[in-house]
């Protein structure tokens, strides 16, 4: 009895690896956000597909934000991560710097 537990266990903590670990899976796209612009502004991703910002521009604040889609909030370093479960084209926009601008199109 006392095996079958240790055997479950180790299933259990191997199922856990891609779940609950502390690595996260790759995005399917990343966006940078440096040279206070979105970099590439026009990505393309597939239905369920992550898209990863990152804030890369010297801790100057950025905002990735597509109003009742998505809002990263104010930031100016680490990361932010949405996933698209419908298809269709997102526009977004930086509050701070209104003209920065970009478009996720999901197939
Ligand atoms: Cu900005």
């Amino acid at each position: 009895m006392r095996r079958w537990i240790a055997v479950l266990g180790t299933i259990a903590a191997a199922a856990c690896i891609p779940a609950c670990g502390t690595e996260d899976p790759a995005p399917d796209v990343v966006v940078e956000i440096s040279n206070v612009q979105f970099s590439p502004m026009d990505v393309t991703t597939s239905r369920g597909g992550t898209v990863e910002w990152r804030f890369d521009d010297g801790g100057l604040l950025h905002h990735v934000e597509s109003p009742g889609l998505f809002d990263s909030g104010i930031t100016g370093d680490g990361t932010y991560r949405h996933t698209f479960t419908d298809p269709g084209v997102y526009e977004y926009t930086c509050s701070v710097h209104p003209y920065m601008t970009g478009i996720i199109t999901v197939l």
